[in-house]
């Protein structure tokens, strides 16, 4: 059975991070693997607080992951301390995986801290050149590539920036790397850009006001389920997002 593993913090309200990921990880028939990076505590409305786990309790999770089952995809979501960086840096450099997609998380909605600004340097330059995908929302997408993003333009040139700032730390050349902008929080139907180091793809979605935290974990769960089964990228992101609209729409 496909299988994937997701490294990512404990929502207990169900909205976000692992919780979230499992899930759909399970309606997409995929066995599911976890390894939690923080515990939270929050409701749809209020954060309350945060507290990564310690990096060797991380480490004795990933390796217990690890021995259980093959692991075909990775995804990694919240990771909240630098600690935890090198990590999951030292267990993906002892896995083999056909594909590691990263959503960056530095920030909850409400704007909770959720990662450590020293870790950064690490994050961008060993940790992002591991992955095949990386998805960041356009808050993410601006601190990655130092830029303003405020239309398609400006989100078109942060994903070639990200692009090439993380080809230039990858080591194994003959990996596939994408970067995938998600511009939903623009004004405007939601339109993310998708570029894999030669070409642009644009995939657009009505927008829809239903208020939930945690989409862009159901959406980067629901790509690796995809990528696991072995479809190819764009389809595994038209599959997702689609799962994304629908799961958007039963808050409404
Ligand atoms: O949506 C980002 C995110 C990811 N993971 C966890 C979170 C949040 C935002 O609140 O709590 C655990």
């Amino acid at each position: 059975m496909p299988t994937v593993l997701t490294i990512a913090g404990s929502d207990p309200s169900g909205g976000a991070g692992i919780q979230a990921d499992l899930r759909t990880f399970e309606a997409f028939n995929i066995q599911g693997l976890s390894a939690i990076t923080a515990v939270t505590a929050q409701t749809e409305n209020v954060f309350f607080s945060v507290n990564p786990v310690a990096a060797d309790i991380l480490t004795q999770q990933l390796s217990s992951a690890a021995s259980q089952s093959n692991i075909d995809v990775v995804k990694i979501g919240m990771i909240g301390s630098g600690g935890n960086v090198r990590a999951i840096i030292l267990f993906l450099n002892s896995t083999r995986t056909e594909h590691i997609i990263i959503d960056p998380v530095f920030t909850s909605s409400s704007g909770m801290p959720l990662f450590e600004p020293h870790a950064m340097k690490a994050f961008k330059d060993e940790l992002l050149p591991l992955a095949t995908v990386i998805t960041p929302n356009l808050d993410e997408a601006s601190i990655l590539s130092g830029r303003r993003i405020w239309n398609l333009g400006t989100m078109k040139e942060a994903a070639r920036e990200i692009y090439d700032e993380t080809w230039q730390f990858r080591k194994n050349k003959a990996r596939p790397l994408a970067i995938l902008v998600k511009g939903g929080h623009l004004p405007g139907d939601s339109i993310d850009v998708l570029y894999d180091g030669a070409d642009f793809k644009e995939f657009h979605a009505k927008r829809i006001n239903a208020k939930r935290h945690g989409t862009g974990c159901v959406l980067s769960s629901a790509i690796a389920a995809n990528l696991a089964k072995g479809v190819t990228l764009q389809s595994a992101i038209k599959t997702a997002k689609e799962f994304v609209e629908n799961y958007i729409s039963s808050f409404l």
